[in-house]
Parts: structure tokens; C-alpha cells; sequence
């Protein structure tokens, strides 16, 4: 399947879709006809049964810029925009479209992430980078806060120290120390870049994808939960799983010493 959706392109190819961000000439970054297109084409590859993982990428040399900046360009005699309708009508719906989807989403990060373009990254399940790529969040230089979740995974990831460093000072983060302070899953080599994407993504798409959907949400569940109300999501789940057609598939294949074939049902 390959269809052009005005500034994305979505391919499907053996279960797993890619989503590539395709305005190039200004670093991927996001307009209100980008944010329209990828939420259509989230929505439609949620409900697709032949998708089974996706990847989110970028087109050219950048993932992605964040925010168009010259839809923000001050007008005189105008008042400015306002930019909470903005995350409000955009930014926070595709943050929880990515983490709603029930299916893995890796960000594979292939260039500059800046700005809000970083913290959608975040908001994707395993991000991979190539080792030429960087994460910045540069909100601190226009006068605005991290937003699209940065304020939210920034800390629980980092640590208030490294997470503050970053905001205040909007340095690029290389991808080889963001894989180092476990910001991200990977790092690797750009040559190497486009083979370790499509090995993650087939290894993601031809896996028990109900159990995946359940351990994003427990995993998510968790970071609000106390251990208690964990331990009885997790019973509560593993018995929904324990009836599933890939757990028995699982366990006969273990025990039959052969790869499991998964339907992801
Ligand atoms: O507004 C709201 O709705 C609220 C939500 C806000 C969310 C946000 O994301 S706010 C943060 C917005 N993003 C930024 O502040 C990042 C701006 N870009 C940069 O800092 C740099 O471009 C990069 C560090 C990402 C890359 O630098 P470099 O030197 O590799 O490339 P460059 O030369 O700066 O950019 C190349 C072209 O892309 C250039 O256009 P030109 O001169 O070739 O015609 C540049 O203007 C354009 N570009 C890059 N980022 C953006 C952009 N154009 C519009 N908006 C951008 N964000």
C-alpha cells in the first residue's frame, strides 16, 4: 500500500507501516495540514488488522523541527497566536494517539529532533537513532516551555538534573549520549541505520501484538499506580492474555522447540 497524504507518506510492507513526515524543505516540521494527515493516517492504520507495528520517521536529513515557525511569524497590528489551542487541537491528541495506539510505534529518529519534534519521539515506544542525529529541546530559545509531553517524560527519564539542563539550555543531545542516559532504546551507526529499523520493526510485527497493546498500558498504568493497584492490573491482564490464541501458539512452540507464529490475536 502506498498512499500520499498531502505532507506525510504511509508505506505498508509486511506488517508494519511507516509514516514518514515529508516536508523536507523545512526540517519536517509541522503545519496544520501535516497534523491533519498523520492523524488521519493514525487512526486509519489503528484500525488496520494487516498493521501489526509502526515507524514514524522523517524524510531528508531531519526527523523533525517541531512547530512550523513561520506560522508563528509576528504580524504588527496583530494579536498573536494562541498557542495553548494549538496544543490543544494538535500537539496533545498526537501525543496520545501514539500512546493510545495498540501496536508498537518506534521513532525512528534519522536527523535533527527538535523542539516538539523531540518529545513526539519521546511519546513512541522505542526510539531508534542514527548516531548523526540529536534531540533538542529548543523551546527555551523562542520563550516557550517544553511541551507534546517533554515536560512529562524529560524528568522520568532523565532525572530532574539532566532533564532541566536540557530544557534551559536547548542544547542538541547527540543520539550516542541520549542512548547513554537511556533517553532512547538505540543508537547506531547511519550506514547501518535503515537495516536496524526494518530488523526492530519485523521483529515488533510478527509478535504477539495483543500482549504488546497490554504492556504499553501496563507499563504506562504504572507510572501513576501504587504496587498494589499494579499487581491486580497485572492479574487482571495476564488472565485476559492467558485465553489469548498467541499465548497458547507461545507455549506450544516452546515446548515443541520451534519460532512461534503469532497471529497478534
Ligand atoms: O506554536 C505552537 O503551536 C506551540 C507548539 C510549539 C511546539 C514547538 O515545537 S516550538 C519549537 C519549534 N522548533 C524550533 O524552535 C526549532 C527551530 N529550528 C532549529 O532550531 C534548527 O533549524 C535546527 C536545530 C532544527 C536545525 O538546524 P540546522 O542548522 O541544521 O538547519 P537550519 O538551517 O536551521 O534549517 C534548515 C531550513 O529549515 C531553514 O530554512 P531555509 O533557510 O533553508 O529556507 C530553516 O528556516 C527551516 N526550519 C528549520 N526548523 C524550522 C524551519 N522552518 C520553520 N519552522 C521550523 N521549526
Amino acid at each position: 500500500m502506498q498512499a500520499a497524504e498531502t505532507s506525510i507518506e504511509v508505506n505498508l510492507e509486511a506488517g508494519v507501516a511507516t509514516v514518514t513526515l515529508n516536508r523536507p524543505q523545512r526540517l519536517n516540521s509541522f503545519n496544520p495540514a501535516m497534523h491533519q494527515a498523520l492523524a488521519a493516517a493514525l487512526d486509519r492504520l489503528r484500525d488496520d488488522v494487516e498493521v501489526r507495528a509502526l515507524v514514524l520517521t522523517g524524510a531528508g536529513r531531519a526527523f523533525c523541527a517541531g512547530q512550523d515557525l513561520s506560522d508563528r511569524a509576528p504580524e504588527p497590528g496583530q494579536p498573536p497566536a494562541d498557542l495553548g489551542l494549538s496544543i490543544e487541537a494538535y500537539y496533545a491528541p498526537l501525543v496520545r494517539r501514539l500512546r493510545d495506539m495498540p501496536k508498537p510505534v518506534i521513532a525512528a529518529v534519522n536527523g535533527v529532533a527538535a523542539g516538539a519534534g523531540a518529545n513526539i519521539a519521546l511519546a513512541c515506544d522505542l526510539v531508534i537513532a542514527a548516531r548523526s542525529a540529536s534531540f533538542i529541546q529548543a523551546f527555551s530559545k523562542i520563550g516557550l516551555l517544553p511541551d507534546a509531553g517533554g515536560s512529562y517524560w524529560l524528568p522520568r527519564l532523565l532525572g530532574q538534573a539532566r532533564a532541566m539542563g536540557l530544557a534551559l539550555l536547548a542544547e542538541p543531545l547527540p543520539a550516542e549520549r541520549a542512548e547513554q542516559w537511556g533517553l532512547i532504546w538505540r543508537c547506531v551507526d547511519d550506514e547501518d541505520f535503515p537495516a536496524a529499523v526494518r530488523q526492530l520493526a519485523e521483529q515488533l510485527a510478527s509478535g504477539p501484538t495483543l500482549a504488546y497493546a497490554r504492556i504499553k498500558q501496563a507499563l504506562q498504568a504504572a507510572e501513576g499506580n501504587s504496587l498494589e493497584r499494579q499487581l491486580q492490573l497485572e492479574r487482571d491482564t495476564q488472565r485476559e492474555l492467558g485465553f489469548s490464541a498467541d499465548y497458547r501458539e507461545g507455549v506450544a512452540a516452546f515446548l515443541g522447540k520451534r519460532p512461534p507464529r503469532f497471529g497478534g490475536r
